[in-house]
């Protein structure tokens, strides 16, 4: 474990010493690529060798997952208390919770199941407390909550930012837009797409990173103006792309020439969980960011009901995605779909199975006979 520590602070100074510059992209490309590779390397070794016990085990129940993360004593069970009336203990010192703590509020119709969980430190990707469960569990999640105190200073968004992606969390991001064709022969072949100027990275550095991780017959195509560290998210695989919010916890205690000041945050919500301020834009928002769609489903001869939406991510939101929801063998079983709503021109519109529906849209399923 030490000399994999020390083999990655080593190249952390290469990578401090080294000036940023056209003539050293190259090495610092290889360098992170390196870098990647001894983190998961550290982070798999670590998942097998226990680092303080095992994993969260909390099932997935309603429609979606959301995780609350943050440094100790933000707030964060007070906010799962508060949002969901399921009882986790909150107090003025750290580490008041332990273990992960589920809970479930209703929105819009839908479930959401709000995870409480311990607090975590600078360190915690490395097998510091309990950091790398707490991480491990936000993986899983569909959106992530990161909790900030406003009375604390504003460089522990960043903290908590770098902890999770040391453990393969990308936030708030797309994924790259990189296609790698590995091929038995042919050598590396980069492509870019039409007029695209590539500016953080040459073709050198591209090489550079591809022989790291000994990729040498490949068509490499890219579609956007990528980075290295976009490259090695790529080849490494197993990144997540996870929203994210910015909780930030305690207004109650700070000026509102202060609260104004973090107005320059992206993708924040200020609240106070004591006082129960601002939660309805804190739901609105991680209704928003979860990206879900409500569909109403309507039996034959029967009014739709309006009470019990079907939820669906909008990106699987085909009445093939809707039909899984219900159950598995439906699909097979529908003829085709009668679609009220906004994402058919006609009212109803018999469509098929690979039909794109749109939010609060009523479907009718035409089964065989
Ligand atoms: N003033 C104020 N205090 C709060 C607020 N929310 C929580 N607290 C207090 O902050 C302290 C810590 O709250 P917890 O909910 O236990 O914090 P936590 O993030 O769950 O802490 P750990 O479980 O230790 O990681 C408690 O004393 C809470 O009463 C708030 O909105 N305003
Ligand atoms: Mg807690």
């Amino acid at each position: 474990m030490t000399t994999l520590a020390a083999k990655i602070a080593e190249i952390e100074t290469e990578m401090a010493r080294t000036q940023k510059n056209k003539a050293t992209e190259g090495h610092l490309g290889l360098l992170k690529a390196k870098m990647a590779k001894l983190k998961r390397e550290l982070i798999e070794g670590s998942g097998k060798s226990g680092g303080g016990g095992e994993g969260f085990d909390v099932s997935k129940t309603g429609d979606a997952r959301v995780g609350l993360i943050g440094f100790p004593s933000v707030g964060k069970s007070t906010l799962l208390t508060k949002l969901t009336g399921q009882f986790s203990e909150a107090a003025d010192y750290e580490f008041t919770t332990l273990t992960c703590i589920p809970g479930v509020y209703k929105y819009k119709g839908s479930k959401i199941q709000l995870l409480d969980l311990p607090g975590i430190i600078e360190g915690a990707k490395d097998g510091k407390g309990r950091g790398k469960q707490v991480i491990g569990v936000a993986r899983t999640c569909s959106l992530i909550l990161i909790v900030l105190d406003a009375m604390k200073p504003l460089t522990h968004k960043r903290i908590i930012e770098r902890e999770l992606e040391g453990f393969g969390i990308r936030l708030n991001k797309r994924p790259p837009d990189i296609i790698i064709k590995r091929k038995d022969k042919g050598g590396l072949n980069i492509m870019k797409s039409q007029s695209l100027e590539m500016t953080k990275m040459s073709d050198d550095t591209i090489k550079s990173i591809a022989h790291e991780y000994r990729i040498s017959n490949a068509d490499i195509y890219f579609k956007s103006n990528a980075s290295a560290d976009d490259l090695i998210d790529v080849i490494e695989g197993n990144r997540v792309y996870t929203p994210c919010i910015y909780v930030i916890n305690k207004i109650d205690q700070i000026s509102i020439e202060e609260l104004e000041l973090l107005d320059k945050v992206p993708h924040y919500v200020p609240v106070s969980a004591k006082d129960e301020w601002n939660f309805d834009e804190l739901m609105e928002k991680i209704w928003d960011y979860l990206d879900l769609i409500r569909i109403y489903t309507k039996p034959k001869g029967q009014i739709p009901d309006y009470e019990a939406p079907v939820i669906v991510p909008r990106g699987h939101s085909t009445i093939e995605g809707f039909c899984n929801r219900l159950h598995k063998a439906l699909v097979k079983e529908m003829k085709y779909a009668m679609v009220w709503g906004t994402s058919v021109k006609h009212n109803p519109q018999k469509v098929g199975k690979d039909h794109q529906l749109n939010d609060e849209d009523v479907v009718q399923i035409i089964k065989k006979l």
